[in-house]
């Protein structure tokens, strides 16, 4: 298994996840965004979305998408369950995933590359900077929906840490670093981004792993 990685929150997600699991890379491949590396034919042959991460598995399939490359993972290693082990759990962790990327991620990213990354996404997507601040207070929306679903408990699945806690952390982490911070009066909210900031997965982005996949 070979990682296609970067910068940026998404990589970051699936390391994390990886990580969480104890999982090794048999090689990780920098790509370079600033230059546009992952936008030129050579990338694009494994992933057309142009994006990272990519995961080549060993038999020549490229598989992109953050979510469905963790899926993968959960499938190949089972432990530490990070989706489910019956139809109910993974339902129910999917559909909490489902609700991160369209309530807050989405709307966060998009109003970080048609605000303050303008011209960095200008010349590789449709960029549309009037719908900037729209989005932010959007994912500020979900952020307040969120902390009210999360008062009294500290993972967004009830009593489990799953991949919805690991895909919203490296955004918000993002979104902090790019003008959407956090608002401390989310005070449910702000515990569990501490909680999950505090594990090993997400304060290192180049963990040690401990276990290979074939
Ligand atoms: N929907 C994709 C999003 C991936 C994404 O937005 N990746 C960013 C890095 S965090 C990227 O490649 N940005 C550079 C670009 O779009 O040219 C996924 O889930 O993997």
């Amino acid at each position: 298994m070979k990682l296609y990685d970067s910068r940026g929150p998404n990589p970051k997600l699936v390391r994390m996840f990886a990580a969480e699991k104890g999982l090794q890379f048999d090689e990780t491949i920098p790509v370079d965004l600033p230059k546009g590396e992952n936008r030129q034919a050579l990338y694009l042959s494994k992933n057309p979305a142009g994006q990272l991460p990519c995961l080549e598995l060993n038999g020549g399939y490229f598989l992109a998408e953050t979510i469905a490359i963790c899926e993968y993972l959960e499938e190949r290693q089972a432990e530490p369950v990070l989706i489910g082990t019956t139809p109910e759990q993974r339902a129910e962790t999917r559909m909490w995933v489902r609700r991160m990327e369209w309530k807050i991620i989405q709307p966060m990213l998009d109003g970080f590359r048609f605000g303050r990354g303008h011209d960095f996404f200008k010349d590789r997507m449709r960029v549309i900077p009037e719908a900037a601040d729209g989005l932010k207070a959007v994912a500020q929306d979900g952020l307040r929906w969120l902390e009210r679903q999360l008062e009294g408990r500290v993972t967004i699945v009830p009593d489990r840490f799953t991949l919805a806690d690991i895909a919203l952390y490296p955004i918000l982490e993002f979104g902090a670093s790019v003008g959407q911070p956090l608002d401390p009066a989310l005070r449910s909210l702000t515990a569990w981004f501490e909680a999950v900031g505090s594990r090993d997965s997400a304060r290192n982005d180049w963990y040690q792993p401990k276990a290979a996949v074939e």
